[in-house]
Protein backbone atom coordinates (compact mmCIF):
# COMPACT_ATOMS: atom_id res chain seq x y z
CA UNK A 1 0.00 0.00 0.00
CA UNK A 2 1.28 3.24 -0.78
CA UNK A 3 1.64 5.63 2.20
CA UNK A 4 0.15 9.04 1.55
CA UNK A 5 2.01 11.97 3.54
CA UNK A 6 0.92 15.25 3.87
CA UNK A 7 3.68 18.02 3.58
CA UNK A 8 3.20 21.43 5.50
CA UNK A 9 5.38 23.99 5.87
CA UNK A 10 5.85 26.92 8.46
CA UNK A 11 5.11 30.37 8.27
CA UNK A 12 6.31 33.78 10.16
CA UNK A 13 3.70 36.39 10.56
CA UNK A 14 4.22 39.61 9.32
CA UNK A 15 1.53 40.88 11.20
CA UNK A 16 1.19 38.87 14.77
CA UNK A 17 -1.53 36.83 16.18
CA UNK A 18 -1.46 37.28 20.35
CA UNK A 19 -4.40 36.27 22.19
CA UNK A 20 -7.39 34.62 21.99
CA UNK A 21 -11.10 35.87 22.30
CA UNK A 22 -12.12 32.10 22.17
CA UNK A 23 -9.52 30.04 23.89
CA UNK A 24 -11.44 26.68 23.29
CA UNK A 25 -12.28 27.21 19.58
CA UNK A 26 -9.17 29.33 18.95
CA UNK A 27 -10.47 31.99 17.42
CA UNK A 28 -8.43 35.24 17.41
CA UNK A 29 -8.85 38.79 19.33
CA UNK A 30 -7.05 40.14 15.98
CA UNK A 31 -6.23 38.77 12.35
CA UNK A 32 -2.69 38.26 11.41
CA UNK A 33 -0.26 37.91 8.31
CA UNK A 34 2.46 35.61 7.39
CA UNK A 35 4.79 34.64 5.12
CA UNK A 36 5.16 30.74 4.63
CA UNK A 37 8.57 29.71 4.40
CA UNK A 38 9.85 26.64 2.14
CA UNK A 39 12.84 25.83 4.69
CA UNK A 40 10.75 24.49 7.59
CA UNK A 41 7.72 21.72 7.42
CA UNK A 42 6.29 18.94 9.09
CA UNK A 43 5.57 15.69 7.14
CA UNK A 44 2.80 13.74 8.46
CA UNK A 45 0.65 10.73 8.12
CA UNK A 46 -2.63 9.07 9.62
CA UNK A 47 -3.39 5.21 9.10
CA UNK A 48 -6.89 3.87 10.89
CA UNK A 49 -5.71 0.71 11.99
CA UNK A 50 -7.94 -1.79 14.14
CA UNK A 51 -5.03 -4.15 15.31
CA UNK A 52 -4.14 -0.78 18.01
CA UNK A 53 -5.11 -0.19 21.00
CA UNK A 54 -5.42 3.09 20.62
CA UNK A 55 -3.72 5.78 19.04
CA UNK A 56 -0.09 5.52 18.58
CA UNK A 57 1.59 9.04 17.52
CA UNK A 58 5.80 8.48 16.46
CA UNK A 59 7.06 12.33 16.21
CA UNK A 60 10.38 12.10 14.38
CA UNK A 61 10.57 7.84 15.12
CA UNK A 62 9.97 8.51 18.27
CA UNK A 63 6.84 7.06 20.35
CA UNK A 64 5.03 9.88 22.29
CA UNK A 65 4.12 10.20 25.71
CA UNK A 66 0.41 10.36 26.82
CA UNK A 67 0.22 14.15 26.95
CA UNK A 68 1.66 14.58 23.13
CA UNK A 69 -0.72 11.56 21.76
CA UNK A 70 -4.01 12.97 23.54
CA UNK A 71 -3.31 16.43 21.68
CA UNK A 72 -3.16 14.91 18.53
CA UNK A 73 -6.13 12.25 19.15
CA UNK A 74 -8.19 15.16 19.99
CA UNK A 75 -7.50 16.74 16.92
CA UNK A 76 -8.32 13.76 15.09
CA UNK A 77 -11.38 13.20 16.81
CA UNK A 78 -12.76 16.27 14.92
CA UNK A 79 -12.27 14.03 11.62
CA UNK A 80 -13.45 11.25 12.81
CA UNK A 81 -16.76 12.11 13.80
CA UNK A 82 -17.66 13.64 10.67
CA UNK A 83 -16.71 10.44 8.92
CA UNK A 84 -18.00 7.93 10.96
CA UNK A 85 -14.80 6.23 12.09
CA UNK A 86 -13.57 5.36 15.42
CA UNK A 87 -10.53 3.32 14.74
CA UNK A 88 -7.07 4.04 16.26
CA UNK A 89 -4.71 6.04 14.55
CA UNK A 90 -1.15 5.21 14.10
CA UNK A 91 0.51 9.23 13.49
CA UNK A 92 3.78 9.49 12.20
CA UNK A 93 5.49 12.92 11.79
CA UNK A 94 8.57 14.37 11.24
CA UNK A 95 9.46 17.83 12.09
CA UNK A 96 11.85 19.63 9.68
CA UNK A 97 11.48 22.41 12.41
CA UNK A 98 14.04 22.50 15.51
CA UNK A 99 10.49 21.74 17.44
CA UNK A 100 9.43 24.64 20.19
CA UNK A 101 12.12 27.01 19.37
CA UNK A 102 9.76 29.57 18.42
CA UNK A 103 10.04 28.62 14.90
CA UNK A 104 6.48 27.60 14.89
CA UNK A 105 6.08 23.48 14.89
CA UNK A 106 2.83 23.70 15.92
CA UNK A 107 1.84 25.42 12.80
CA UNK A 108 3.26 22.99 10.00
CA UNK A 109 2.46 20.29 12.71
CA UNK A 110 -1.11 20.56 13.03
CA UNK A 111 -1.40 22.05 9.37
CA UNK A 112 0.16 18.40 8.31
CA UNK A 113 -1.97 16.54 10.34
CA UNK A 114 -5.11 18.20 9.44
CA UNK A 115 -4.21 17.41 5.62
CA UNK A 116 -3.39 13.77 6.66
CA UNK A 117 -6.53 13.46 8.90
CA UNK A 118 -8.40 14.60 5.84
CA UNK A 119 -7.19 12.03 3.27
CA UNK A 120 -7.84 9.11 6.23
CA UNK A 121 -10.80 10.19 6.25
CA UNK A 122 -11.92 10.91 2.65
CA UNK A 123 -13.69 13.72 4.05
CA UNK A 124 -12.76 15.90 0.86
CA UNK A 125 -12.10 19.03 2.62
CA UNK A 126 -11.35 22.13 0.68
CA UNK A 127 -8.34 24.49 1.72
CA UNK A 128 -10.76 26.47 3.40
CA UNK A 129 -12.17 23.67 5.41
CA UNK A 130 -8.64 22.68 6.43
CA UNK A 131 -7.55 26.47 7.40
CA UNK A 132 -10.84 25.93 9.53
CA UNK A 133 -10.28 22.65 10.47
CA UNK A 134 -6.17 22.97 11.32
CA UNK A 135 -7.04 26.24 13.57
CA UNK A 136 -8.51 24.08 16.07
CA UNK A 137 -4.76 22.30 16.53
CA UNK A 138 -3.23 25.86 16.36
CA UNK A 139 -3.90 29.21 15.83
CA UNK A 140 -1.02 29.91 13.57
CA UNK A 141 -1.32 26.57 11.72
CA UNK A 142 -4.79 27.93 10.74
CA UNK A 143 -2.37 30.02 8.07
CA UNK A 144 0.18 27.11 6.89
CA UNK A 145 -2.48 25.66 4.68
CA UNK A 146 -1.51 28.23 1.70
CA UNK A 147 1.61 28.74 0.66
CA UNK A 148 3.15 32.78 -0.04
CA UNK A 149 1.59 35.80 2.33
CA UNK A 150 -1.39 34.47 3.87
CA UNK A 151 -4.14 36.50 5.78
CA UNK A 152 -5.86 34.58 8.96
CA UNK A 153 -8.92 36.40 8.75
CA UNK A 154 -10.37 37.01 12.82
CA UNK A 155 -13.94 36.06 11.05
CA UNK A 156 -16.99 36.75 13.18
CA UNK A 157 -17.56 33.24 14.34
CA UNK A 158 -16.09 29.60 14.43
CA UNK A 159 -17.38 29.05 10.93
CA UNK A 160 -15.46 32.09 9.10
CA UNK A 161 -12.23 32.38 10.97
CA UNK A 162 -10.33 30.70 8.18
CA UNK A 163 -7.02 31.98 6.40
CA UNK A 164 -6.66 33.91 2.81
CA UNK A 165 -4.17 33.39 0.33
CA UNK A 166 -3.23 36.96 -0.34
CA UNK A 167 0.12 36.80 -2.75
CA UNK A 168 2.50 34.25 -3.71
CA UNK A 169 5.49 36.15 -2.67
CA UNK A 170 7.21 35.90 -5.61
CA UNK A 171 9.11 39.12 -6.15
CA UNK A 172 12.40 38.68 -4.63
CA UNK A 173 11.48 38.16 -0.84
CA UNK A 174 13.66 36.08 1.60
CA UNK A 175 13.85 35.85 4.79
CA UNK A 176 16.88 34.71 7.12
CA UNK A 177 16.68 32.63 10.46
CA UNK A 178 19.20 33.22 13.15
CA UNK A 179 18.36 30.60 15.69
CA UNK A 180 19.73 31.46 18.70
CA UNK A 181 18.31 28.93 21.30
CA UNK A 182 16.81 25.85 20.03
CA UNK A 183 16.17 24.73 23.00
CA UNK A 184 12.13 23.99 24.26
CA UNK A 185 10.95 27.55 25.73
CA UNK A 186 9.92 27.71 29.08
CA UNK A 187 6.37 29.32 28.49
CA UNK A 188 4.05 28.55 25.17
CA UNK A 189 2.64 30.92 23.12
CA UNK A 190 -0.38 29.77 24.55
CA UNK A 191 0.04 30.62 28.40
CA UNK A 192 2.30 33.56 27.03
CA UNK A 193 -0.70 35.22 25.16
CA UNK A 194 -3.57 34.24 27.56
CA UNK A 195 -1.45 36.50 30.88
CA UNK A 196 -0.56 39.17 28.23
CA UNK A 197 -4.61 38.91 27.23
CA UNK A 198 -5.44 39.37 30.99
CA UNK A 199 -2.78 41.27 32.75
CA UNK A 200 -1.06 44.00 30.18
CA UNK A 201 -2.76 47.43 30.30
CA UNK A 202 -0.78 47.74 26.95
CA UNK A 203 -3.29 44.59 25.73
CA UNK A 204 -6.36 47.28 23.92
CA UNK A 205 -3.42 49.57 22.22
CA UNK A 206 -2.46 46.54 20.49
CA UNK A 207 -5.28 45.64 18.84
CA UNK A 208 -6.17 49.09 17.69
CA UNK A 209 -2.61 49.35 16.55
CA UNK A 210 -2.70 45.73 14.62
CA UNK A 211 -6.03 46.24 12.73
CA UNK A 212 -4.38 49.15 11.00
CA UNK A 213 -0.79 47.54 10.55
CA UNK A 214 -2.90 44.94 8.73
CA UNK A 215 -4.56 47.32 6.24
CA UNK A 216 -1.65 49.18 5.92
CA UNK A 217 0.90 45.93 5.04
CA UNK A 218 -1.43 44.68 2.86
CA UNK A 219 -1.54 48.08 0.93
CA UNK A 220 2.50 47.52 0.71
CA UNK A 221 2.20 44.18 -0.59
CA UNK A 222 -0.03 44.78 -3.49
CA UNK A 223 1.93 47.65 -4.66
CA UNK A 224 5.09 45.42 -3.99
CA UNK A 225 6.46 48.15 -1.63
CA UNK A 226 9.24 45.88 0.24
CA UNK A 227 10.47 49.20 2.28
CA UNK A 228 6.73 49.68 4.03
CA UNK A 229 6.30 45.80 4.20
CA UNK A 230 9.71 45.47 6.49
CA UNK A 231 8.81 48.97 8.43
CA UNK A 232 5.28 47.50 9.85
CA UNK A 233 6.33 44.21 10.05
CA UNK A 234 9.05 45.14 12.29
CA UNK A 235 6.95 47.65 14.36
CA UNK A 236 3.98 44.79 14.55
CA UNK A 237 6.54 42.76 15.89
CA UNK A 238 7.80 45.39 18.65
CA UNK A 239 4.43 46.44 19.54
CA UNK A 240 3.32 42.57 20.74
CA UNK A 241 6.86 41.86 22.62
CA UNK A 242 5.74 45.18 24.52
CA UNK A 243 2.66 43.51 25.24
CA UNK A 244 4.29 41.29 26.77
CA UNK A 245 6.38 43.60 28.46
CA UNK A 246 3.45 45.27 30.23
CA UNK A 247 2.19 41.74 31.36
CA UNK A 248 2.45 40.66 35.14
CA UNK A 249 4.45 38.68 35.62
CA UNK A 250 5.94 40.35 32.92
CA UNK A 251 6.97 38.46 29.89
CA UNK A 252 9.74 38.45 27.10
CA UNK A 253 11.21 35.74 24.91
CA UNK A 254 14.48 37.77 23.74
CA UNK A 255 18.11 36.69 25.00
CA UNK A 256 21.27 38.86 24.51
CA UNK A 257 21.92 37.43 21.31
CA UNK A 258 18.37 38.52 20.17
CA UNK A 259 19.07 42.12 20.60
CA UNK A 260 22.37 41.39 19.21
CA UNK A 261 21.01 40.36 16.16
CA UNK A 262 18.65 42.84 16.19
CA UNK A 263 21.12 45.55 16.45
CA UNK A 264 22.85 44.32 13.20
CA UNK A 265 20.25 44.61 11.19
CA UNK A 266 19.45 48.38 12.52
CA UNK A 267 23.26 48.36 11.26
CA UNK A 268 22.89 46.65 7.83
CA UNK A 269 19.67 49.09 7.11
CA UNK A 270 22.37 52.17 8.12
CA UNK A 271 24.51 50.54 4.89
CA UNK A 272 22.06 50.67 2.70
CA UNK A 273 20.93 47.08 2.69
CA UNK A 274 17.11 46.65 3.02
CA UNK A 275 15.74 44.35 5.70
CA UNK A 276 14.08 43.79 9.05
CA UNK A 277 13.33 41.81 11.73
CA UNK A 278 10.92 40.31 13.70
CA UNK A 279 10.26 37.81 16.81
CA UNK A 280 8.04 35.13 17.85
CA UNK A 281 7.25 33.83 21.15
CA UNK A 282 11.26 32.56 21.25
CA UNK A 283 14.35 34.22 21.58
CA UNK A 284 15.10 33.52 17.37
CA UNK A 285 15.19 36.42 14.86
CA UNK A 286 13.91 35.96 11.75
CA UNK A 287 15.00 38.51 9.09
CA UNK A 288 13.09 39.80 6.45
CA UNK A 289 14.74 40.75 2.93
CA UNK A 290 15.26 40.56 -0.26
CA UNK A 291 16.27 37.23 -1.36
CA UNK A 292 18.87 38.32 -3.65
CA UNK A 293 20.77 40.25 -0.10
CA UNK A 294 20.00 37.20 1.50
CA UNK A 295 23.52 35.56 1.28
CA UNK A 296 24.93 39.23 1.66
CA UNK A 297 23.45 39.64 4.58
CA UNK A 298 23.77 35.49 6.07
CA UNK A 299 27.78 36.87 5.70
CA UNK A 300 27.52 39.44 7.83
CA UNK A 301 25.64 37.75 10.08
CA UNK A 302 28.08 35.05 10.21
CA UNK A 303 30.64 37.36 11.61
CA UNK A 304 28.83 37.15 15.38
CA UNK A 305 27.13 33.53 14.48
CA UNK A 306 27.83 30.20 14.04
CA UNK A 307 26.86 29.14 10.32
CA UNK A 308 24.67 26.32 11.20
CA UNK A 309 22.38 28.94 13.58
CA UNK A 310 22.07 30.66 9.88
CA UNK A 311 19.06 29.39 7.65
CA UNK A 312 18.15 30.67 4.56
CA UNK A 313 14.83 30.53 4.07
CA UNK A 314 12.35 31.16 0.15
CA UNK A 315 9.23 31.86 -0.02
CA UNK A 316 7.33 28.35 0.68
CA UNK A 317 4.41 26.24 -0.64
CA UNK A 318 0.74 25.07 0.83
CA UNK A 319 -0.03 21.80 2.03
CA UNK A 320 0.75 19.11 -0.41
CA UNK A 321 0.88 15.31 -0.31
CA UNK A 322 3.58 13.24 -1.34
CA UNK A 323 3.40 9.50 -2.21
CA UNK A 324 6.25 7.15 -0.45
C1 LIG B 1 1.98 34.21 15.21
N1 LIG B 1 2.60 33.22 17.38
O1 LIG B 1 1.16 34.98 14.68
C2 LIG B 1 2.20 34.40 16.70
C3 LIG B 1 3.26 35.41 16.99
C4 LIG B 1 3.73 33.44 18.22
C5 LIG B 1 3.99 34.90 18.18
O2 LIG B 1 0.93 32.02 16.58
O3 LIG B 1 -2.46 28.67 21.25
O4 LIG B 1 1.22 28.11 18.63
O5 LIG B 1 -1.87 27.04 19.46
O6 LIG B 1 -3.16 29.10 18.91
O7 LIG B 1 -0.40 29.32 17.12
C6 LIG B 1 2.17 30.98 18.19
O8 LIG B 1 1.00 30.58 18.79
O9 LIG B 1 -0.79 29.27 19.60
C7 LIG B 1 1.86 32.10 17.34
P1 LIG B 1 -2.14 28.48 19.80
P2 LIG B 1 0.25 29.21 18.43
O10 LIG B 1 2.63 33.37 14.55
Amino acid sequence: MTEKIVRAHTNIALIKYWGKRDEALILPASSSLSLTLDAFYTDTSVTFDNSLQSDTFYLNDRLQNKTATEKVSTFLNLFRKPAGISSPALIKSTNFVPTAAGLASSASGMAALAGAANLACHLQLTQRELSLYARRGSGSATRSIYGGFVEWQMGTCAADSYAVPIDDADWDIGMLVVVVNSRKKEMSSREGMKNTVETSPFYTGWLDSTANDLIEIKKAIRLQDFQKMGEITESNGMKMHGTMLGANPPLSYWEPDSVVAMQLVRQLRQEGISCYFTMDAGPNVKVLCRLTDSEKIKARFAKQFNPEQLIIAKPGEGLKVLTK
